[in-house]
């Protein structure tokens, strides 16, 4: 009751189950309550509004597939994919906290850590005690992340790291981060480097028009001694941090979905309570042609992440596959949210509104994860074998 009604056309509510919708209800419910009368003054502020970690970690964002045995909710992809829909229905800086606590900090320690990582770091994080972030680009390394400089020597009881992450979201709080790195070799691998060792800071990045409300920073490592049991031992590679990547493009799929179908709602509305010329604008054919657009673009949008959470939970989805929805959903999204804001005229670049929040913030969506031409090579190179990007 009262709860935002989500645009529905095809009746995909029909092709989930009831805890998919107890799940995604509840994750909308605390929208709602807890982040949506907060967030237009965070990211006015430019601050993380940390009040709202408990509630996160309540809905199960953080770690929603992780097993419970290590504090995960132990849920299936496509009620992670709700979840990050309904949280990015809010804010995209908020879904991306989860995103990082979830699917790049999780998701690594669960699946390259080893049983006394799993343990140690796990249960904290899915209750949000500790926030994680991590650090995969650099200042002269982002879509071409194999050319990574950071790098670690062994030093016999400990490993020595040196280099330094930029653009690393939740870096200015964060207890944990999950680095990538090379050794002597060249080789990447994973180290987890917690608050507090010498020679870790993580200055705060300033200034952005885009996600305000999600704290962004760097990650400097001068000399600090890690400790050899926080290497990650069971995957090392690009492939280590892209498979982690996987993850979060997808979550960020369904997310995408959430922004649109707060704008689309806000000028849906709009559309009909706004008189000009003594009608409702919704009455005039060029704003139904956008309504119209607005609402087909969701709905394949939406048919597309549903059929990618079913491969997801058969373990057949490909990173081609999630990266064909990670660009197409944002890219709609960020059309979305330009059409809509022009449909509320002068009121649309107010913060009385969401829409102008949500079109800045999909700024970064459609450049983090890769960018939104990185996942077109990504499909030119699966459909035709050929590799574009070098
Ligand atoms: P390439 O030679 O293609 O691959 C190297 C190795 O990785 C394997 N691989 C993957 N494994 C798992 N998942 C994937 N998606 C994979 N893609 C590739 C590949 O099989 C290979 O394995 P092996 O065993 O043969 O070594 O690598 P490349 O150097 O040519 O680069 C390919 C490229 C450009 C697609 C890739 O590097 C890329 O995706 N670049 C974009 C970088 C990026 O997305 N950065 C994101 C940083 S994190 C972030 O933005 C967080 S935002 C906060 C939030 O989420 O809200
Ligand atoms: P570049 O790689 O320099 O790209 C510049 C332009 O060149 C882009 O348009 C790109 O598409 C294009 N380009 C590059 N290579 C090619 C090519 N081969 N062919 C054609 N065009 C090409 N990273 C993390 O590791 N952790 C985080 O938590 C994190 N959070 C972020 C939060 C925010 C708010 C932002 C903005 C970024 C974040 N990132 C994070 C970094 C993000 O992943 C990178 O910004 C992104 O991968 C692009 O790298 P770049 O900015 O260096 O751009």
């Amino acid at each position: 009751p009262d709860l935002f009604e989500a645009p529905d056309y095809y009746n995909i509510d029909d092709l989930l189950t009831e805890e998919h919708k107890l799940i995604r209800d509840a994750a909308r419910a605390w929208v709602k309550r807890d982040v949506s009368p907060i967030i237009e003054e965070a990211a006015q502020k430019a601050e993380f509004p940390k009040s709202i970690i408990p509630g996160l970690a309540e809905i199960g964002a953080f770690g929603p597939y992780i097993p419970t045995e290590y504090g995960g909710a132990g849920l299936d992809q496509i009620s992670y994919g709700l979840i990050m829909q309904e949280i990015e229905r809010g804010d995209s800086g908020v879904r991306s906290t989860a995103s990082v606590q979830s699917s790049l900090v999780m998701y690594p320690i669960w699946k390259y850590g080893n049983e006394a990582q799993r343990k140690k770091y796990l249960p904290k994080l899915a209750t949000g005690e500790w926030m994680g972030s991590f650090g995969l680009t650099e200042p002269d390394h982002g879509s071409n992340p194999a050319g990574m400089v950071t790098n670690f020597k062994d030093k016999g009881d400990h490993y020595l790291l040196n280099g330094a992450k930029l653009w690393i979201s939740n870096s200015p709080f964060c207890d944990v981060a999950v680095v990538w790195a090379k050794n002597e070799e060249g080789r990447i691998h994973g180290l987890i480097v917690e608050r507090g060792m010498e020679g870790f800071s993580t200055p705060e990045t300033h200034n952005k028009w885009s996600l305000r409300a999600s704290a962004t920073g760097e990650l400097i490592f001068q000399d600090v001694k890690v400790p050899k049991e926080n290497l990650l031992p069971n995957k090392s590679g690009l492939g280590a941090p892209l498979g982690c990547l996987d993850s979060a493009r997808y979550g960020i799929a369904w997310g995408a979905i959430g922004a649109a179908m707060d704008c689309y709602d806000t000028a849906l509305r709009y559309s009909k309570e706004r008189i000009q010329f003594g009608k409702p604008i919704g009455a005039f054919q060029l704003q139904q042609k956008k309504l119209a657009e607005m609402i087909t673009e969701i709905t394949k949008a939406q048919l597309l992440s549903l059929r990618l959470g079913q491969l997801k939970n058969e373990d057949k989805a490909t990173s081609a596959q999630i990266s064909m929805a990670k660009r197409n959903n944002v890219e709609i999204a960020i059309k979305i949210a330009r059409e809509a804001r022009q449909m509320l005229g002068g009121m649309g670049i107010t913060g009385e509104y969401s829409i102008m929040r949500h079109s800045m913030n999909l700024e970064s969506v459609i450049t983090y994860e890769g960018t939104h031409d990185i996942h077109l090579l990504i499909t030119g190179l699966d459909v035709t074998g050929f590799n574009a990007f070098k």
